[in-house]
């Protein structure tokens, strides 16, 4: 029988739930037969769009579509300098729309074309954020009635802004003693998220390295006074501690008991990993912000990490994710697909392809999807008793409704939309 080729490449914008999603559908000259992929870059969609419809496109029609890795490989050194964040969410697109078709052609649900299953759904960890640890834990109490086992908790520090919640800064100084001045206090005032329909990107305030972690600190405390070690409490530190911090942070969470403790250094700072392995059993979780093999591989290799944090479209999607993943089962080190708002449910669905065929899955995030976001794609991955199902269906098993997808444009935003801006007391700019 002929194989099929590529036909069409198309690029759809869609944000259902204030959050911008990047879907790619090709079409083959079969009828009938296409593929979904996720390439969300939500900060940058413009870039991604183009590099698929005035690259990849061209480059791809007329391809069959059965030769995934040579099509993979092909396109990767296309643009002769690789590894960024808008050609690797480019390519994902092509690449799971590929892994997509592959499964309808051999009609297997795409885990089951990997190797098929070793365990029967996804464990997911969910976000419970607050103003105070009261509100956080309420939220977790909410959580577990509902089966989670596996919560991330992040709470505000009172006065500064918190990666995970939105409190105004007012730079208010609540190390405890009053007459300690944090410098001068730049002026932060936060402006609208949303004012005649169009997005601001708030300033994302002030930061101070000293309060979050005590804030952190207490969350953890009263969490376990509250429910126990009988449930697991994960954490972001999201970049934003001086290394060395982050290095007496992770020794003094260890009585804790962390599933994980995330994004502790910025991958600039991927070096000071070794000073917390030989400090301290805290579990560490990393990889969202890597867009390079290089990076990940003496992570992995010097078993730094305990989970592999990647987004797997900014790795370049199901291809280049699922070697990484082989490399981490033969390493001792496990999956923690990064799967946030900003991953589409054409992506979620890849992740859990990965998480349900990989022996050596950890745990997979799990950003709640809106209503308006499941009507947009039918055979989202259902999730229930805290677990994240698969259906049986070939390939991804999700549709997407292009014609409601068409409902919700992009919205506008300022600067074209940016992640927010955040600063030290003194103005200095924060890893946000
Ligand atoms: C997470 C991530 C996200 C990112 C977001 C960036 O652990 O889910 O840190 O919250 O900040 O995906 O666009
Ligand atoms: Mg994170």
């Amino acid at each position: 029988m002929k194989s099929p080729k590529i036909k069409d490449i198309k690029v759809i914008f869609t944000e259902p739930d204030n959050i911008r999603l990047i879907i790619v559908k090709i079409i083959t000259d079969q009828d009938g037969l296409y593929g979904l992929g996720c390439s969300t870059f939500t900060q940058r969609p413009n870039p991604v769009k183009y590099s698929i419809e005035d690259y990849l496109k061209p480059f791809l029609i007329g391809k069959d579509v059965n030769n995934i890795e040579d099509i993979w490989q092909s396109s990767y050194v296309s643009s002769y300098w690789r590894n960024g964040p808008v050609l690797n969410n480019a390519l994902s697109g092509i690449d799971q729309a590929l892994w997509d078709i592959k499964g309808k052609m051999a009609n297997m649900p795409l885990y089951d074309l990997l190797g098929g299953k070793t365990r029967e759904a996804a464990a997911v960890y969910v976000h419970a954020s607050g103003e105070s640890n009261e509100e956080v834990g309420d939220k977790m109490q909410a959580f577990i009635e509902q089966g989670f086992h596996h919560i991330r908790v992040q709470v505000s520090t009172p006065g500064y802004s918190t990666y995970g919640n939105k409190s105004s800064a007012t730079g208010k100084n609540t190390l405890g003693n009053k007459n300690v001045k944090l410098g001068p206090i730049p002026i932060t005032k936060r402006v609208e998220t949303q004012k005649d329909g169009k997005l601001y990107a708030h300033p994302g305030g002030i930061f101070e390295p000293k309060p979050y972690m005590k804030s952190a600190i207490d969350l953890f405390e009263y969490i376990r006074n509250r429910f126990g070690y009988g449930i697991e409490i994960l954490h972001d530190v999201h970049e934003r501690v001086p290394p060395i911090l982050g290095v007496w942070f992770a020794k003094e969470v260890e009585k804790y008991q962390l599933f994980f403790l995330e994004d502790l250094f910025s991958p600039e700072d991927n070096d000071y990993f070794k000073m917390v392995r030989s400090q301290t059993s805290t579990p560490i979780a990393m990889g969202e912000l890597y867009s390079s093999p290089h990076e990940i591989i003496p992570m992995i290799k010097d078993r730094l990490i305990d989970f592999i944090r990647i987004h797997i479209s900014d790795i370049g999607g199901i291809s280049p994710a699922k070697k990484i993943a082989a490399m981490g089962e033969l390493f001792g080190v496990r999956t923690a697909w990064h799967g946030p708002g900003d991953t589409s449910p054409v992506g979620h669905a890849a992740n859990l392809a990965l998480d349900l065929s990989c022996y050596n899955f950890g745990i997979q995030e799990y950003s709640i999807f809106g209503d308006n976001t499941k009507d947009v794609f039918p055979g989202y991955p259902e999730v229930k008793d805290g677990m994240m199902w698969a259906n049986e269906k070939p390939g991804l098993g999700i549709e997407i409704d292009e014609k409601l997808a068409k409902k919700y444009p992009f919205k506008e935003r300022e600067y074209g939309g940016a992640w927010d801006t955040v600063r030290r007391a003194d103005g200095s700019m924060v890893k946000p």
